[in-house]
């Protein structure tokens, strides 16, 4: 990734996406590279860091009533990352990951396992991996450092990093966006089990979502067809790789094994399809 791009100037780089400035705004800029295990695998998956952007920007428009974004453009930006960059409000970050969860998966099974209960929230006995909650929870984490774990942490705790009045507001939105994005995905054969989401500030207080919505990389997608709980559930995009990596052999340790090309391919399909599936335009 270039240190300078176009008057762009390299901030700071998640496992896919890449953060630059641009004069007063913000560049997000969606890359091709594919994490699974914890590893980012090579090659890259042609097309996804365009394809996410796009499904992102979609969701934007769609949860506009419910929230305040941080889109800027998605067209005025430089020319070798249109289609996959966003250019954006530069805000006042939350420094907290705020994830609404509908279904049992990952840190939320271990944590209901051991507590009956997700970020302080109490939960009904009898959940298996992948079952439906009563209600969708807000179970925020920290922002660990690279290398380090997330943790939940309490609506109380939140309230005492940043005032009871943003903890609750980031609780109501939070939820209100995982409920219109699961019922509009769920309309299309999509289950989002969980949703991580991104808010800033603006100078004047105003909430604001940012980074990146209810994307296969922020979200749990499960085709609901094949939901059974009671079993780990398939990854509506990951499942191929997953299945592969898992066939070779490989320890999780380093070095991850190259993706062949047919996986590569019917990967790349499978973010088409979520892509298609949950927006209803397609995308060639
Ligand atoms: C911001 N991140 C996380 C995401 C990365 C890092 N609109 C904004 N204003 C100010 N800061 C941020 C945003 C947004 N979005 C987001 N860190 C800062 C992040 C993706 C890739 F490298």
């Amino acid at each position: 990734m270039p240190l300078e791009i176009d008057g762009a100037v390299h901030l700071h780089s998640g496992k896919v996406r890449d953060l630059y400035t641009f004069g007063d705004h913000l560049l997000m800029v969606a890359s091709d590279r594919i994490s699974a295990y914890d590893f980012i695998l090579e090659p890259g998956i042609p097309d996804k860091g365009e394809i996410l952007t796009r499904l992102s920007l979609w969701w934007f428009e769609q949860l506009a009533g419910v929230v305040a974004n941080h889109v800027v453009s998605d067209t005025d930006v430089p020319a070798d990352w249109a289609g996959r960059a966003i250019r954006c409000r530069r805000l006042e970050m939350v420094p907290v990951e705020c994830i609404a969860r509908g279904y049992l998966a990952g840190l939320g099974l271990t944590e209901y396992q051991k507590n009956q209960a997700i970020a302080g929230v109490p939960l009904p006995a009898g959940l298996v991996e992948g079952s439906r909650l009563p209600e969708p929870v807000f179970t925020p984490t920290t922002k660990a450092p690279v290398g380090e774990h997330d943790e939940f942490i309490t609506l109380g705790e939140v309230s005492s990093e940043v005032g009871a009045e943003l903890a609750e507001e980031l609780r109501r939105v939070t939820l209100e966006v995982y409920r219109r994005g699961a019922a509009i995905a769920g309309e299309r054969g999509v289950i989002v089990a969980d949703t991580k989401l991104e808010f800033g500030r603006t100078a004047d207080g105003t909430l604001v979502l940012a980074d990146e919505v209810l994307t296969p990389d922020s979200s749990r997608f499960w085709p609901a067809d094949r939901w059974e709980p009671g079993r780990t559930q398939l990854s509506f995009d990951k499942q191929l790789v997953r299945d592969w990596a898992v066939s070779t052999g490989w320890d999780k340790r380093p070095p991850a094994p190259v993706v062949p090309d047919e996986v590569v391919e019917l990967t790349r399909a499978r973010y088409v399809e979520v892509f298609e599936r949950i927006t209803g335009e397609s995308w060639a």
